[in-house]
């Protein structure tokens, strides 16, 4: 089957169950992550085999690691970075002979995803995470509380200040830099495992704090996958985050990046204002982005890999870690899944 309908999961400590996943009728896998070692070690094998029996008792695939994080060090280059790619490297071995298929991961400095909102009201009564660029650009990542419940708990920022410290001499050239050095090094080794890496686009597209982000637009993303012409040198189509800048044309990316997208994230977003947006539910008509359009692209490109519906809204009184609730992201899962179908037998019967 050419999309298959996967659903974050953040382990044994997550309120949302494998029991309750499983029972979305068309989730056939979970995407996960082993959450309890620090950034830049390497997995145990006996974690990661759990992890997989917990998903497959329950009838569930694990072939999606979601993230395999990268160091700062090297996204620094720095002295260490060599020591942390070979680690990085036996971790993509492992989840290989583990029989995972797909490694999304990032290259974004210091913070991952961000918005300045975690709860916005929207119009219909639920909450979803918003940002909105000036109350951004008024935040000192120093001294805001930044802590973002989504975040991988690998991400938490000790030492910020001196990390921000140290990416202060690299700019978007030296990150590109260190960035090939990476994958230079991890792509052959994906190959050989098995393994496609699907790099996350950067979320929100823009710079933050000063900090350099670069996949951020088609431009980048051509230049990214010429850095190592490879099926295993992919990237995560995160429609969310690509798509709140309305420059990024997603039908136009999808066609750039035809056969080395592995992973989709599957997200609408509404954009209120320049450089602000928030996440609206799944369907196109609640927000700026067309869902059949970009599924359609997917399918008329032969998309054969991983979709996931994104954050979702809290609804139902539901309450957690932000924009990764049960319900929203069910219904969102089931709304993906009957455009799905309705594309596929279009084209069947054509
Ligand atoms: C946010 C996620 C990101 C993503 C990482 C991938 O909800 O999409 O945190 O997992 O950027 O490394």
């Amino acid at each position: 089957m050419a999309f298959k309908m996967t659903f974050r999961w953040y382990g044994e400590n997550d309120k949302v169950t494998l029991d309750d996943i499983r029972q979305i009728p068309c989730v056939q896998g979970v995407v996960s992550a082993i959450y309890d070692v620090p950034v830049g070690e390497v997995w145990p094998e006996e974690n990661i085999a759990r992890l997989k029996k917990l998903a497959n008792d329950k009838g569930l695939t694990f072939e999606v690691v979601e993230s395999v994080p990268v160091h700062e060090d090297i996204k620094l280059g720095n002295a260490n970075a060599a020591r942390l790619i070979e680690n990085y490297k036996e971790n993509v071995r492992r989840l290989g002979k583990a029989g995972v298929k797909c490694i999304c991961y990032n290259f974004m400095p210091v913070f991952d995803w961000l918005r300045s909102n975690l709860a916005k009201e929207l119009p219909d009564g639920s909450n979803a995470l918003a940002y909105d660029h000036e109350t951004v650009l008024k935040m000192n990542p120093l001294t805001s509380e930044l802590s973002l419940p989504g975040w991988d708990a690998s991400y938490t920022r000790e030492g910020l200040k001196e990390l921000l410290e140290q990416y202060k001499d690299i700019d978007d050239e030296k990150l590109w830099e260190n960035m090939t050095v990476f994958l230079k090094e991890v792509i052959p080794v994906a190959e050989e495992s098995g393994i496609k890496m699907a790099i996350h686009p950067d979320d929100p597209p823009w710079g933050i704090f000063g900090l350099p982000r670069v996949i951020i637009d088609e431009k980048n993303l051509k230049r990214f996958l010429s850095i190592v012409d490879s099926p295993s040198n992919g990237i995560t189509l995160c429609t969310g985050s690509l798509g709140v800048n309305p420059m990024n044309n997603l039908v136009s990316m999808i066609k750039t990046c035809k056969g080395r997208m592995p992973f989709v994230h599957l997200r609408n977003i509404k954009i209120t204002g320049d450089h602000c947006f928030e996440e609206s539910g799944h369907l196109s008509e609640k927000g700026s982005l067309d869902m059949y359009d970009i599924i359609k692209a997917l399918y008329d490109g032969g998309f054969d890999g991983y979709v996931r519906p994104d954050h979702g809204r809290m609804i139902w009184g539901e309450t957690g870690r932000a924009g990764y609730g049960l319900y929203d992201r069910a219904l969102g899962a089931m709304y993906l899944q009957g455009i799905i179908e309705a594309v596929e037998k279009n084209a069947e019967k054509k």
